[in-house]
């Protein structure tokens, strides 16, 4: 192969051409900082930048849990429509309307059910876990989370799954965004922690219960969600 082969399409009128692939393949490459773990709360972990080389497959994978799931704004129990739009994957979705928050395991919009996890969301939520000391997480819901500036999610417990002895992996992709992490009261004060694309939060054992939530998103673009947030929740719910 000579070098003429290995370089992209030249541009066209000044227009760069590439492929979303390319897209993703480029953002991948060489992360500024190799992934380091942070701990947080006795429990809890940030791991920087843990999907950060991952970031480009997620989203691909993402596309097909959107086209058979697609986002939705919630209702809140108290008839407020969520910010946040929201769908899910895996086995069980996380869904609230006026009658409460549950896990579900068909969609309330088409009764029919979630799709399935991707592997590649499996495969990264597992060795997330593991990364703060808890082997063999196998969750079976993934709330997803698109964020649009203003978007934000009042402090908050995680609360409705059957078992609490499973962490709670949360994955941040695209623009920024400021994460709220109070104690096991409503009233105790909340740090603020910045998280950035390919941060992932590991949230278990004697943090499994803290308070939490995300403020308002700052306007930003970014180059694989544009102008939103992603975040992947991952539980074991049932
Ligand atoms: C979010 N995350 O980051 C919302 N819950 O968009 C959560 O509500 C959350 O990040 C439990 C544990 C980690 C989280
Ligand atoms: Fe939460």
């Amino acid at each position: 192969m000579n070098a003429r082969d290995r370089t992209r399409p030249e541009p066209v009128a000044g227009m760069a051409v590439r492929s979303t692939m390319d897209l993703f393949a480029a953002a991948d490459a060489s992360p500024p900082t190799p992934p380091s773990t942070e701990p947080l709360a006795p429990g809890a972990i940030v791991w920087r930048g843990g999907a950060a080389s991952c970031a480009g497959a997620l989203l691909a994978d993402l596309q097909g849990v959107l086209d058979a799931a697609p986002l939705r704004h919630m209702l809140t129990p108290g008839g407020f429509r969520m910010s946040v739009a929201m769908t899910n994957c895996g086995a069980l979705g996380w869904v609230s309307d006026v009658t409460g928050y549950r896990y579900d395991a068909a969609d309330p919009d088409n009764a029919r059910p979630w799709p399935a996890m991707p592997r590649s969301f499996l495969d990264l939520a597992t060795r997330a876990a593991a990364q703060a000391g808890f082997d063999g997480f196998a969750p079976d819901a993934c709330l997803v989370n698109r964020y649009e500036p203003g978007a934000r999610l009042s402090l908050h417990q995680d609360r409705n799954e059957r078992d609490f002895r499973a962490p709670i992996v949360s994955v941040s992709l695209g623009l920024p965004a400021v994460f709220l992490f109070g104690g096991t009261k409503r009233s105790d004060r909340a740090a603020r922690l910045p998280l950035a694309h390919g941060d992932v939060v590991v949230w278990g054992g004697p943090a499994r219960l803290r308070y939490h939530g995300v403020l308002a998103l700052k306007e930003g673009q970014h180059a694989l969600t544009g102008r939103h947030r992603i975040n992947l929740t991952f539980r074991r719910a049932g």
